[in-house]
């Protein structure tokens, strides 16, 4: 079992795209500069937009982060958007989900420019990813096909079953992976899928992004199968200081002895998100350099 290092690959990656600022900026070049919204206090959200900011910083990348109010009204929120839709200065940025209920993310995703779309949520990019046009990938299956690549794991005619069906993971990752390049045969499952461990069970490579911690067990996953964990679940553990631990979708314990190769949580999948967008977001400012 080769347990995949997320955070050292996405070490990696943050340095590959310092030495490139470097060089912007030595050339008088404009510095990548990416905005975050951040509406409410999801401790989960303000975590993650935290990784985001501090990533930038490490990167030489420029990052403002916009807290908002969890009861700030739709309409301000598509004006903050529509302002950094203006700001020249702005490269790229992204409105952290989840939104608070009165919010219809779609309404928000929709009023992003394309151009500054770096989660690449805009239908416009969501439709080029789709006919494998040049745009920006939505963050973590980019991260996850990143990974795969550098750990040499061929997905080539590869039987994939991604558990999931989100905007954000789910579904873009099975159409990353049954595009052509990667050429896997994709089977994308929810909740309403029958026979699910049977499927699951016939897959070569899992990709588990479903949000219930522990969900995949040792008995629904092939010898030998690839693991890739996408589940972030707080769940209470009076023993740790922060009272709760970081679980996966995947029973890790059990399953791990199982793979070839499996991601762990937290270290896995997580970290690179991060290094995703800021991997979009450099080539947003580059776009702009070029203009
Ligand atoms: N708009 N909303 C938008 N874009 C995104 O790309 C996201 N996502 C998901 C949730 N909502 C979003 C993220 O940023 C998930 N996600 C994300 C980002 C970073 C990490 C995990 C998920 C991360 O840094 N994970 C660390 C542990 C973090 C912790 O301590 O809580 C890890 O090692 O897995």
């Amino acid at each position: 079992m080769i347990l995949i290092d997320g955070k050292k690959v996405a070490e990696e990656i943050k340095l590959e795209l310092k030495s490139e600022v470097d060089v912007l900026r030595t050339a008088g070049k404009k510095i990548p500069h990416l905005a975050a919204i951040l509406v409410g206090e999801n401790p989960a959200s303000m975590a993650y937009v935290n990784n985001k900011v501090k990533s930038c910083a490490d990167a030489g990348f420029v990052s403002t982060l916009i807290k908002k109010e969890g009861n700030i009204s739709e309409e301000e929120l598509l004006k903050v958007v529509e302002e950094l839709n203006q700001n020249p200065d702005i490269d790229g940025f992204i409105v952290q989900l989840p939104l608070p209920k009165h919010i219809d993310e779609l309404t928000v995703t929709m009023a992003i420019d394309p151009a500054k779309d770096v989660d690449g949520f805009h239908p416009v990019n969501f439709g080029k990813m789709a006919q494998g046009l040049p745009c920006f990938l939505p963050a973590t299956p980019y991260g996850i096909t990143l990974l795969l690549k550098y750990y040499n794991i061929d997905t080539v005619g590869k039987n994939v079953v991604v558990v999931g069906r989100s905007h954000i993971v789910g579904t873009p990752m099975s159409i990353l992976l049954s595009r052509k390049g990667a050429d896997a045969t994709v089977t994308l499952t929810h909740s309403r899928t029958k026979n699910l461990e049977e499927i699951i069970s016939q897959a070569d490579i899992v990709i588990a992004a479903i949000g219930i911690p522990h969900f995949i067990k040792a008995d629904m996953v092939k010898e030998g199968a690839v693991v890739i964990d996408v589940g972030i679940n707080r769940v209470e553990d009076d023993t740790a200081i922060k009272k709760y631990k970081l679980v996966g979708d995947v029973d890790f314990e059990n399953v791990a002895p199982k793979c070839s190769y499996i991601t762990p949580v937290p270290g896995g999948v997580g970290p690179m998100t991060v290094v995703s967008l800021m991997k979009n977001t450099y080539l947003a400012a580059l776009n702009k350099n070029a203009r």
